[in-house]
C-alpha cells in the first residue's frame, strides 16, 4: 500500500539499540564509541516506539531515538501508516529548530533507511499533560507557545514565504495517510455511530443528541473543509498538551510528525482546547472549591496570555515585515480575526474527538470514578459545542474564554 521499505530496514529493540548507536558518526560528540550504553522503552503514545539511549558512566549524556513502525502502535499492524511519516518529523523539527530553536528539540540525524530520528532528550521534563492533571502551573508557558506559534506559523505562511518556495513547502509536506487520520477520528467519527467511537456509556444521551444535531455538523464539516483545503501554514499537526515537555524554565514541542500545510487555527485551537480539555477535568479531580477556582484562573490566564504573545510575536515577524500597500492594517486586522474564529473550531473539534472518539486524553479517560468522568466529559462537550456554534461572535480572546467559563456538565442528568 505505501512505499516498500529498504532493505536495510529493522525495528530497533533493546538488544540491537547500543551497535545502532555506535554506527552513527553523528552521535560521537555525545557518545565515545563502543561505551557501554543504558536503553529504556518508553513510546506512551500512538503511533511509534521511543527509546532513550544513555551513557553508563554519564546519564546527562543521553539521546532519544524514534522509530516509524509500518502501522500504528496503537492498533497494531491491522491499520497499516507510512514510515515517511519520520521524514516529515525530522523536515518539520528543522524547520521548527531554524524559526524557533528555544522551543524545538535539537534534531541529530534522521536516517531514512531506518526511518528513525534521533534528537535531544528532555530528560528534565515532563510532558505537560501530565504536569497539568497534577495541578502543576508553568509560568513561562503562554509565552513560550505564543511565540513559537507565531513565528512556525506566519513564517512558513504565504504572508512571509517567495510564492515559489510556499508551492515546494506545500509538496514537501504532503502527508496524506497521517491527515486521514485526523479528517477520520476528529472530524468524521465523533459524529456518527462508529465502531471506534469510545465514550463512556454514561454520557451516551449527550453524545447522541451532538450526533443528531444538524447545525452543529454543518459546524463541523466546515471545519474539516478547512483542515483539508486551507494550505495556510506549516502546522505541527497535533499539538495537543502530550507534545510539549515542560518544566518551569523551558518549554519544547515535539512530535510534529502530522505535520502538513493547513490552517493556522488548527494548532492554535488544539493548545487552546487541550488546556480547556484540563480545565473540564479539574471540575472532578480538585474538589476544593478555591483550588479549582485557583487552578482554571491560571488555564484561563493562560489561554488569554497565549493569544496575546502570540498576536505580538505575529506583528513583529510578519506584519511589520509586509507591504502595507497590498496588505493594509484593515486586511491584517481581519486575518487575526478569522485566526481567533478557526482558533475557536478547530479546537473544539479537538475536544470533542477526545470525549467521543478513538484517541482519548487521560485528563478526562483518565479519571477513575465513571461519574465523575462523565462529569468532566459533559462540560468538555459543552465547552467545545459552545465555542463551535458562537466562534463568529467573538471578537477577542477573552470572549473565547467567557464563552468557555460559562458552561457547566450536563451529567448527571436532571430527568
Ligand atoms: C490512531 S492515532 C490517534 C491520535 O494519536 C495522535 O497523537 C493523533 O492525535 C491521532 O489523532
Ligand atoms: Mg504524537
Amino acid at each position: 500500500m505505501f512505499t516498500e521499505l529498504p532493505a536495510e530496514y529493522r525495528p530497533l529493540t533493546l538488544d540491537t539499540i547500543s551497535d545502532y548507536v555506535y554506527s552513527r558518526p553523528e552521535l560521537r560528540e555525545v557518545f565515545h564509541d563502543g561505551e557501554p550504553l543504558d536503553a529504556v522503552e518508553v513510546g506512551d503514545g500512538n503511533l511509534n516506539y521511543v527509546f532513550k539511549v544513555w551513557a553508563k558512566a554519564d546519564p546527562e549524556r543521553t539521546i532519544v531515538f524514534k522509530q516509524a513502525l509500518p502501522y500504528l502502535r496503537l492498533v497494531g499492524e491491522d491499520w497499516p501508516l507510512p514510515t515517511d511519516r519520520a521524514r516529515i518529523e525530522a523536515q518539520a523539527l528543522e524547520i521548527e529548530y531554524r524559526l524557533c530553536p528555544e522551543h524545538t528539540p535539537r534534531l541529530y540525524f534522521f536516517d531514512p533507511k531506518m526511518y528513525v530520528i534521533a534528537m535531544r532528550n528532555l530528560n528534565h521534563h515532563i510532558i505537560m499533560r501530565k504536569g497539568l492533571i497534577q495541578g502543576i502551573k508553568y509560568p513561562h508557558f503562554a509565552r513560550h507557545i505564543g511565540v513559537f506559534l507565531a513565528r512556525t506559523l506566519g513564517q512558513t505562511s504565504d504572508l512571509a514565504l517567495d510564492y515559489r518556495t510556499k508551492k515546494i513547502e506545500v509538496a514537501r509536506f504532503i502527508n496524506p495517510e497521517l491527515c486521514k487520520i485526523t479528517e477520520d477520528l476528529i472530524f468524521t467519527e465523533p459524529y456518527r455511530p462508529t465502531e471506534r467511537n469510545r465514550f463512556h456509556e454514561q454520557l451516551r444521551p449527550q453524545v447522541e443528541a451532538l450526533q443528531a444535531d444538524e447545525a452543529l455538523r454543518v459546524e463541523v464539516a466546515k471545519m474539516k473543509e478547512k483542515f483539508m483545503t486551507h494550505a495556510q501554514a506549516l502546522v505541527h499537526g497535533d499539538l495537543h498538551t502530550g507534545s510539549i515537555m515542560i518544566n518551569q524554565e523551558e518549554t519544547v514541542v515535539i512530535d510534529p510528525e502530522f505535520a502538513y500545510y493547513g490552517p493556522m487555527g488548527f494548532d492554535i485551537g488544539a493548545v487552546i482546547g487541550n488546556l480547556l480539555l484540563n480545565y473540564a477535568s479539574h471540575e472532578v479531580r480538585t474538589p476544593d472549591p478555591a483550588a479549582r477556582a485557583d487552578f482554571r484562573k491560571y488555564l484561563t490566564d493562560t489561554i488569554i496570555e497565549l493569544w496575546g504573545v502570540f498576536l505580538g510575536e505575529f506583528q513583529r515577524v510578519v506584519w511589520d515585515q509586509v507591504d502595507p500597500v497590498n496588505m493594509p492594517k484593515g486586511y491584517q486586522d481581519d486575518y487575526m480575526l478569522r485566526l481567533l474564529h478557526d482558533s475557536a473550531g478547530l479546537g473544539a473539534c479537538k475536544m470533542m474527538r477526545r470525549v467521543i472518539g478513538l484517541a482519548g486524553v487521560e485528563d478526562i479517560r483518565g479519571i477513575p470514578d465513571p461519574d465523575d468522568r462523565a462529569i468532566a466529559g459533559s462540560l468538555a462537550l459543552n465547552i467545545a459545542q459552545v465555542l463551535i456554534m458562537n466562534r463568529e461572535t467573538f471578537r477577542t480572546i477573552e470572549d473565547l474564554v467567557d464563552a468557555a467559563t460559562a458552561c457547566r456538565p450536563t451529567y448527571p442528568w436532571k430527568g
